[in-house]
């Protein structure tokens, strides 16, 4: 059969009748009942009924097999009247064995060995629907940063140090040589700021050797970074992110209608996103019998509580908290004016779970070297972050989103885990 003159199945179902057709696929389904006998096809694009009139061997034919079928499209016998196609002839491209090894379209089978298994549990549409809204929104991230003027960057990620303090680093063997997998692009997003071209952004993985087992953390994952020069404080950079917030949110309800249906999904785009001092979460946290101390980051447990305020308080799914204590921030953050115990920093929360840090950056050389030393880091050894500010850097600042986790907040998804395709965790390597 000739695979150039394939149809998908959706163009096939608005086809005339009598139209001759090859179509091409996977067996969902064959029903027998003597004489004629039934096939669902379904491709990337829907679902097809086949009939076939004879076909005795069908009987045969195991479901997943992929096919091609050619034949002529009739109006069915359903109340919809939905198209199928009369059976000419078909050809099994591979045959599928049995048992399939998981159960594709119910819901008997663990996260892990549908993992194991992605190239089949990816076949259920409610997977599939994942990723095309997942591909959508990395779509919608590069229309916003286009369309705003900024510079998609590549940046090495194999490295010689790190520079995000509180994550550990995966060493690798370089030649003889210690190398690490990166952390994070920040020290090279500040440089191309200081290049000149002002306003860049990369979404490439990042690694971080965190033996967290939870349903928020990746060893491997996208990280969507972004920085930009001349800022007149971290307010510049928060108006960036909750304007890209709402056009990637606009943009997948504009284009995945069909997919967040069958997900049933209900997604809002934001107003606006309220911007609150990490002293008044702190206080409302208390109030709900979360105790922290000034110094104290929020963990996971206060970003759920604090989820649930914003919510109800601003009617917000998401909640910028700002001025996190300089205790807790890398050296690079800026500190307050008015406050050295605070940053000119802020984390974006989305329903309860952290999907973004971002911060000003300290641009003045002395003082960088100043709070490099107050945390005890050498810089030395980060030769080439020194330089960046010794020969004209602008004021600046950027943020680091996760794109899995992103995924996981527009979906209500139980697990990070279901928003990547091949997750790579403490205990995970394969496939
Ligand atoms: P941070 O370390 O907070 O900041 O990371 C930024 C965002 O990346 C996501 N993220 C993760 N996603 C999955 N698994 C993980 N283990 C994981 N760790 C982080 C989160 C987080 O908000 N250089 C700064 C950013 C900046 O200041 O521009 C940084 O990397 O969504």
């Amino acid at each position: 059969m000739d695979l150039n003159k394939r149809e998908y199945v959706k163009d096939v179902l608005n086809k005339k009748d009598n139209s001759k057709v090859i179509v091409a696929g996977w067996v969902e389904k064959v029903k027998l009942m003597g004489n004629l006998n039934f096939i669902n096809l379904r491709d990337r694009t829907g679902v097809l009924q086949i009939v076939a009139k004879g076909f005795k061997e069908l009987s045969k034919l195991t479901p997943e097999s992929v096919i091609s079928a050619s034949g002529t499209i009739k109006k069915g016998q359903k109340k919809s009247g939905e198209k199928e196609l009369i059976l000419d002839n078909y050809e099994i491209i591979n045959p599928a064995e049995t048992p399939l090894p998981i159960d594709i379209f119910g819901d008997t089978t663990s996260i892990d060995k549908r993992i194991n298994y992605r190239f089949l549990d990816a076949r259920n549409p409610k997977i599939n629907a994942i990723f095309k809204i997942r591909s959508n929104m990395f779509k919608s991230i590069v229309d916003f940063f286009s369309k705003e003027g900024f510079i998609k960057i590549n940046t090495p990620k194999i490295t010689a140090a790190g520079v995000e303090s509180g994550s550990e680093l995966f060493k690798i063997d370089y030649f003889n040589k210690k190398a690490y997998l990166s952390q994070s692009p920040q020290i090279y997003k500040q440089m191309m700021v200081a290049a000149g071209f002002e306003r860049v952004y990369e979404i490439a993985p990042v690694f971080r050797a965190e033996k967290s087992h939870t349903t928020r953390h990746l060893t491997e994952f996208i990280g969507v970074d972004m920085e930009m020069g001349f800022i007149q404080d971290e307010n510049s950079v928060m108006d960036v992110v909750e304007n890209l917030i709402k056009y990637i949110i606009k943009d997948v309800k504009n284009n995945c209608s069909d997919e967040l249906n069958l997900l049933k999904v209900n997604v809002e785009v934001p107003k606006s996103i309220p911007r609150l001092q990490i002293k008044e979460v702190k206080s409302m946290l208390k109030e709900k019998g979360k105790k922290l101390s000034d110094n104290d980051d929020l963990d996971s447990e206060s970003e759920k509580i604090i989820g649930e305020i914003v919510k109800k308080k601003y009617k917000s799914d998401f909640v910028f908290v700002v001025n996190y204590p300089w205790d807790k921030r890398p050296f690079y953050h800026m500190k307050s004016d008015n406050d050295s115990k605070g940053t000119k920093s802020f984390d974006l929360i989305w329903n309860g779970v952290e999907i973004g840090t971002g911060a000003q950056r300290e641009h003045r050389y002395k003082i960088l070297k100043e709070q490099a030393k107050e945390k005890g880091i050498d810089l030395d050894k980060i030769n080439g972050y020194v330089d960046i500010f010794k020969f004209g850097c602008p004021t600046h600042g950027g943020v680091g989103l996760g794109l899995d986790r992103m995924v996981q907040c527009l979906l209500i998804l139980n697990n990070i885990r279901e928003a990547i395709l091949l997750p790579r965790d403490p205990e995970r390597l394969t496939p």
